[in-house]
């Protein structure tokens, strides 16, 4: 061989051997083969072959992502062999409906068992999709590298339904979507299905997820046309192989606007008529249909409130228009009225608790997690454990509205815990939100929890590759509200980014900071709503005038010469008066009130001492200090894990960390110079007071305001 040509044999070798970048499109489900050749060659000792007791299609899926995922991580594809023909050392999928572990250990509906039984894993589901959910179970010990001797494993959800949310448009814009546009492609469908829709399905599979409201609460009357179910119908076929259903979220206005008729009065004999025909029809063309989602008389849009009826005859009239077909209605409770003098906080409360005992089965009241906006840090809704008689659907949301878009490292399963675990005292100690939504404080049969998506077209799917650890971390908490954060950023960590131990540890921890850090740039002690107007990015504590006053930021922090914060107690708006007593006394003393939440109730003055002993002034000034080096720390220790981290991922969230870090300096300089106007002190020691003027801040956060 000439010199020539074993140059260009080592760089054709090197050329193949060189890994692709990871360009995250392949999410947590990435199977990559495994290295360690001892562990590998023990797990392929348990996977010589797969046997399926049945062929649905969901039992289908359920062995051949198996196949795929075995395939990846330890290099040879196992056989798909007849139930029965082989016993020992390979993998049996089966379906037993009464299946009962052993004492005090049964499973649930689409609930999984892994164990060994005569010298083979047998993964047993109550349902087909529980069999499936059960083989990602088990891939994900492979791709945690658990061992499999001992294994046996028991898992049910909690949660019954389990859903994304998608602010999608026809367009193909999505609303507070900062990933791209929207993954529907409406205008290709039904012909053309992107084969994206499929990994779509197999990612939220694979995390428990089994329903997918495809379009925006905001919603365009286009789905509910005979075209637009076609397309609908189309992706429900390419969900129905991973146990998931579709649903729509419907407007109001629709029998106006594409019916034709006067009057969308839910008690009009027509109006039933034409959304009990448009339901028969969803459901000739998509059988497995899962309801509708509803805002309705909520900032804008049409509801039953148009013609004096209310939320109550609005979702029963939708309930009966289901009849006999096993679908859902989700009715938000996402309103507030327009009333200079009110507490927004109250207004949803105000409205919904008096309708508990009037929705009729089938009709769930969707929640947001708090009172006002999926805000960074909220108290829980005071909604959960007021309305006994109706299920209550938790609402969180994934995409980053106000927690600073697809920019800022921010992982949300602490903040989903804060709220599931926080406790109403609804029918005494331990009734946690999580056991309002699950249904076991009172008793419900149906359960359901919603993430308002972050997901778009970008290649990495989320933006930030750091979001999808809370697409991945919203579906196990939705299965498992008793997981706790940090294991799940352990466990997403080593699917998605690496499994050598001391990286997984400092990447984990820094996951499980980064909320904590975030609310200490923004909005420490209980500050909310101060962020950039109508864009909902960046500070703008300032602003004073909007179309609405509960738009304003001045509105939500009542800074003044005195103090600082909203006075919810008796002796302001009374909000805490919603809650049990047991709840009002964590929260209203202002000696005893935790500081997270302090200025969520309270008015402080300027000089009060707090339970961290500095003054009101120097602990806000510390936190928004310290909440920017800690962004600093973010960064170190991200530059720490660079070995470990695939070289393309880790210098797009290398980047996007400088980007958080400078605007989290804006926020520390926009707020502590603008609360500074008021409080009239100086920046403490040992902080050295910003360097740019409120002007300077007010111009940058203006760039972003124009159109
Ligand atoms: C707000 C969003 C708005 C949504 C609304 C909702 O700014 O775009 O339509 O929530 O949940 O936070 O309906």
């Amino acid at each position: 061989m000439s010199f020539r040509h074993l140059l260009l044999v080592l760089i054709f070798f090197a050329a193949a051997h060189r890994s692709v970048a990871d360009d995250g499109y392949r999410l947590w489900l990435k199977y990559d083969r495994i290295q360690d050749a001892g562990l590998r060659k023990d797990y392929q000792k348990a996977a010589g072959f797969i046997a399926s007791s049945g062929s649905s299609p969901i039992l289908t899926t359920a062995a051949t992502e198996l196949q795929q995922g075995l395939e990846g991580l330890l290099g040879q594809k196992p056989p798909l062999v007849a139930p029965g023909s082989k016993t020992k050392g390979g993998i049996l999928l089966s379906v037993d409906a009464t299946a009962n572990v052993s004492a005090g250990r049964t499973l649930g509906k689409d609930g999984y068992h892994i164990g060994r039984k005569n010298g083979s894993l047998v993964i047993t589901g109550t349902t087909d999709a529980g069999v499936l959910y059960g083989v990602f179970a088990l891939l994900r010990q492979l791709q945690t590298r658990q061992p499999l001797q001992n294994i046996d494993l028991t898992s049910s959800p909690k949660i019954q339904y389990r859903l994304l949310n998608h602010w999608d448009n026809p367009n193909g814009t999505v609303e507070r979507g900062y990933a791209g546009s929207s993954i529907w492609k409406w205008y290709e469908l039904p012909e053309h299905l992107d084969p994206r829709y499929q990994d779509y399905a197999r990612a939220n599979a694979s995390i428990g997820i089994n329903g997918v409201v495809i379009n925006n609460v905001n919603a365009s009357a286009r789905y509910l046309t005979p075209e637009y179910i076609e397309k609908v119908a189309a992706l429900a076929g390419v969900m129905r192989p991973y146990g998931i259903r579709v649903y729509m979220s419907v407007l109001w206005a629709a029998p106006k606007v594409i019916g034709g008729l006067s009057t969308s009065d839910p008690l009009d004999p027509k109006v039933k008529q034409w959304w009990t025909d448009r339901t028969n029809e969803i459901y000739r063309a998509i059988p497995d249909f899962g309801g509708f989602l509803v805002k309705a008389n909520s900032e804008g849009e049409p509801g039953p409130q148009d013609y004096g009826r209310d939320h109550a005859d609005g979702a029963n009239m939708l309930a009966d228009a289901l009849g006999q077909h096993d679908g859902l209605v989700m009715w938000r409770a996402f309103v507030y009225k327009a009333n200079s003098n009110g507490d927004r906080f109250k207004e949803a409360y105000q409205e919904f608790k008096p309708l508990d005992g009037r929705f009729k089965p089938k009709t769930l009241v969707q929640v947001k997690n708090g009172p006002i906006d999926f805000q960074s840090r909220e108290p829980f809704h005071p909604l959960f454990g007021a309305m006994p008689r109706t299920p209550l659907v938790l609402e969180v949301q994934l995409t980053q509205e106000y927690l600073g878009f697809a920019t800022h490292m921010v992982y949300l399963a602490p903040m989903f815990k804060e709220t599931l675990d926080a406790d109403t005292y609804a029918k005494g100690q331990g009734s946690t939100v999580a056991k309002v939504v699950d249904g076991s404080v009172d008793k419900h049969s149906v359960s359901g929890i919603a993430g308002v998506a972050n997901i778009g077209s970008d290649r990495n799917w989320t933006g930030h590759p750091m979001g999808q650890a809370n697409w991945y971390a919203f579906g196990r908490l939705a299965w498992d509200h008793t997981l706790s954060a940090q294991a799940i950023a352990e466990e997403w960590t080593r699917m998605s980014l690496t499994n050598e131990a001391p990286a997984v540890r400092t990447i984990a921890d820094v996951l499980v900071k980064s909320r904590d850090i975030y609310v200490r740039y923004t909005t420490p002690l209980g500050l909310h709503h101060i962020m950039g107007q109508s864009i909902h990015y960046g500070p703008e504590p300032w602003l004073a005038s909007s179309a609405r006053p509960d738009w304003t930021s001045v509105y939500y922090h009542k800074a003044d010469a005195a103090g600082l914060g909203f006075d919810r107690t008796a002796k302001g708006s009374n909000a805490l008066g919603l809650y049990r007593p047991e709840v009002q006394q964590l929260w209203n003393d202002p000696q005893t009130c935790p500081p997270d939440y302090l200025l969520w109730f309270h008015h402080v003055g300027w000089n009060q001492q707090l339970s961290t002993g500095r003054t009101l002034w120097n602990e806000l000034c510390t936190r928004y200090y310290t909440g920017v080096d800690s962004v600093t720390w973010m960064q170190q220790q991200w530059a720490a894990v660079q070995p470990q981290v695939d070289p393309e991922l880790h210098a797009d969230v290398t980047s996007r960390l400088q980007t958080q870090h400078k605007e989290a300096l804006w926020w520390r300089d926009a707020c502590v110079l603008y609360f500074q106007t008021h409080a009239k002190q100086p920046i403490p020691a040992p902080f050295a007071p910003p360097t740019r003027t409120l002007d300077d801040i007010k111009r940058l956060v203006m760039i972003y305001q124009l159109r």
